[in-house]
């Protein structure tokens, strides 16, 4: 048994030396919060690295995806993804909205753009698709129908930071995107999120929400939220971003590695990256079919005999869980595909520093169950 364990991931830090600086700039002013100096200095950085017209920053993607739809007021039915994180979903109750399931595309991993107007309904208001693991949706259609039933879309993108489609930023699409840099993401600000959006006044709403609704001292606009990113984690964003370049490009050298050294393994299928698209590394899952020696979960713990610490990424299913599961869309029979996905999929660990015989360690295992 190795002495170390191996996590699916191990998030970035820069140089400790180089952020000491950054905390006693904060010491010495003492703007620890609402919009100090470095929040300031972050979101402008960020817009300019991402390439989008506005950001918002938040304390974690969660309260970013709920201010989402409380800034574009969504309500009643939400089409959404069962293949997905449970921030997703959860953000929709947390909303008093009910999630509409359909199923996703396996090449994707993504909502099937094509079942989408199928689960319409006169309560629908809004479209919620998930980048899952970085990989862009059908956004063209997703917004072809979104225009055409006067819908409104908003991006899951907590996978998707930095991805481009033909050179253009994926967080153009929708009405706006929700971002995680959370410290499992290819970005991190230990916590931290943001929406991005299209228009002054709609980034004046979710910075008037962010922040319990204050328009000014005196002054409550909206029921707004406590969404505010701290000085510490902007710093810490500001700081990342002079490393995120070299982070990704580490990431995509391992997945180009996973996927040569995999590509051989029967039953083993790695989810393809699509033409124009430029990823950000951020996941490394592969399918386990039925002609792999054994089973998804056999693996799983193969690794685990290991002290490999694999996840499966999105098992159970969102639409599983308890309090989904009574909903009509929720069962299987009307996800199969998602239903299917869930008890194949395996993510094996991704991070900038994985170690070369760790990295081979991981691909020989899976290579000797076959
Ligand atoms: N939408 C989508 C599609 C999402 O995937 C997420 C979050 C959200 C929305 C919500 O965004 P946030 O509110 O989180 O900003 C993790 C993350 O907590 C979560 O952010 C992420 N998605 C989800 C996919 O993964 P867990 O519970 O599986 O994480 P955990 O703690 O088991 O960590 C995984 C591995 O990473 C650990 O085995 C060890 C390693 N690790 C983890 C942490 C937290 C570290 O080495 N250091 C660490 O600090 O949810």
């Amino acid at each position: 048994m190795p002495d170390k364990p191996t996590f699916l991931t191990r998030p970035y830090l820069p140089p400790l030396d180089e952020f000491l600086p950054y905390l006693a700039e904060i010491w010495e002013s003492r703007r620890l919060t609402n919009g100090g100096p470095f929040h300031q200095q972050f979101e402008e950085a960020l817009r300019q690295y991402l390439g989008v017209p506005h950001v918002s920053l938040f304390t974690n993607g969660t309260l970013a995806l709920i201010t989402a739809l409380q800034t574009l007021r969504i309500t009643g039915e939400v089409i959404t993804t069962p293949y997905t994180f449970a921030a997703t979903t959860h953000a929709l109750l947390w909303n008093g909205i009910k999630p509409v399931f359909v199923d996703i595309r396996r090449d994707t991993c993504n909502l099937d753009e094509e079942l989408v107007e199928a689960a319409l309904s006169p309560r629908t208001t809004a479209i919620l698709p998930v980048h899952c693991y970085g990989n862009p949706c059908a956004a063209d259609r997703l917004q072809q129908i979104a225009d055409t039933y006067a819908l409104k879309l908003i991006y899951d993108a907590a996978h998707a930071f930095g991805v481009t489609v033909d050179g253009r930023s994926l967080l153009e699409q929708g009405d706006l995107a929700v971002l995680s840099f959370h410290a499992t993401k290819v970005f991190n600000t230990f916590e931290g999120g943001a929406i991005v959006c299209h228009d002054a006044k709609l980034k004046q709403r979710i910075d008037y929400l962010k922040n319990f609704g204050f328009a000014d001292e005196v002054t409550v606009v909206a029921p707004g939220i406590n969404g505010k990113m701290s000085e510490f984690q902007a710093a810490l964003g500001l700081l990342q971003l002079k490393y995120i370049d070299a982070a990704i490009a580490a990431r995509l050298d391992i997945a180009r590695r996973y996927r040569e050294a995999l590509a051989e393994v029967p039953g083993v299928e790695s989810i393809p990256v699509a033409e124009g698209v430029k990823s950000n590394g951020g996941y490394f899952p592969v399918l386990i079919g039925p002609e792999y020696a054994i089973s998804r979960d056999q693996l799983y713990d193969e690794f685990r005999r290991n002290s490999i610490f694999v996840r499966r990424y999105f098992y159970p299913l969102i639409s599983d869980l308890p309090m989904y599961r009574g909903i009509a869309s929720a069962a299987p029979a009307n996800l199969p595909v998602a239903t299917q996905i869930a008890r194949q999929v395996l993510c094996l660990p991704i991070y900038p520093d994985i170690e070369s015989a760790t990295l081979e360690q991981i691909i020989e295992i899976v290579s000797k169950s076959r």
